[in-house]
């Protein structure tokens, strides 16, 4: 047996499966739990591969380490969305971070997590059972919990399904205004931005919409297990954070996997006809 996730043009990426281990429908989506032949479990969310526990850190590093390396002091950190508890359980490996709250549309998702998947599940069991004192778990829309916030986080990392259905307001401009909002300055924003190659409108979207919102708008990549890589990401900048920076120290002692903070540049390598397309002038 073998489930594929196909992307538009015909272009999919697949895993061989032995069994489907749960299928459900919540309020707000499908979900699905495999167990596949070389990677662990894989979750699925309307039909889009989340990830695999054998390489989901390969998101979830560089989701979250670049920007709060790039902060000069990430002490409150928002995640929005993340079920799973991959991004909190990285957020929560940085010693500076004193409060990391994560806000999670669908119970369901936190649910299944807890109980079928080995990912964020230890953190999320922690914070359930109130024996994790720097993190807070609310299961709400993450767009209604930012508004009318004011600086009250140093960075906000999004961990979102793709930008249809329940996570489209997610890639408005009226939540980037709101996030823009409830940081600091300085401060940091962070959000999963879909495949390089197969979703570039979506990612021209985002990018245009952050940068009429935020003070300086990059863009990077890395390729990631379980979805069609590369992967894109952007960052959202408030005030003073050079993100093209990352202090080195702070990531050595994190032990990272996939990401490699002394190689930051590297995020940067995007497509010629990407750069083009996003209007960076070293391209033309
Ligand atoms: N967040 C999902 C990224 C989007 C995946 N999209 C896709 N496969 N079409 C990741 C959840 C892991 N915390």
């Amino acid at each position: 047996m073998e489930f594929v996730e196909w992307y538009p043009r015909g272009y999919g990426v697949g895993f061989k499966v032995r069994r489907k281990l749960y299928e459900g429908t919540s309020r707000y989506q499908k979900i699905e739990v495999y167990e596949t032949e070389g990677f662990g479990r894989m979750l699925v969310l309307d039909g889009t591969i989340q990830l695999v526990e054998d390489g989901e850190a390969s998101y979830h590093e560089p989701l979250v380490h670049p920007a709060l390396l790039s902060h000069p002091h990430p002490r409150d950190v928002l995640v929005v969305g993340g079920g799973d508890g991959g991004a909190l359980r990285e957020v929560l490996r940085h010693p500076e971070v004193e409060r990391g709250v994560m806000v999670e549309l669908d119970e369901e998702v936190l649910r299944v997590s807890v109980e079928l998947l080995n990912v964020g599940k230890g953190v999320l069991e922690r914070v359930l059972a109130g024996r994790e004192p720097r993190a807070e778990l609310r299961v709400e829309s993450g767009a209604e919990y930012v508004k009318g916030k004011e600086a009250a986080f140093d960075a906000i990392v999004v961990d979102s399904t793709d930008p249809v259905g329940p996570a489209a307001v997610l890639f408005s401009e009226r939540f980037f205004e709101d996030a823009y909002r409830a940081l600091r300055d300085p401060g940091i924003y962070v959000t999963q931005a879909g495949s390089v190659y197969l979703f570039t409108d979506e990612l021209l979207t985002a990018y245009r919409r952050m940068n009429r919102v935020f003070d300086r708008v990059l863009a990077y990549s890395f390729p990631v297990i379980g979805y069609a890589s590369p992967w894109a990401f952007l960052v959202g900048v408030k005030g003073e954070v050079d993100f093209r920076r990352v202090n080195l120290e702070r990531g050595r002692g994190l032990r990272l996997e996939y990401y490699d903070p002394e190689h930051h540049e590297t995020l940067f390598q995007l497509p010629r006809y990407t750069q083009r397309l996003l209007g960076f002038k070293t391209a033309k």
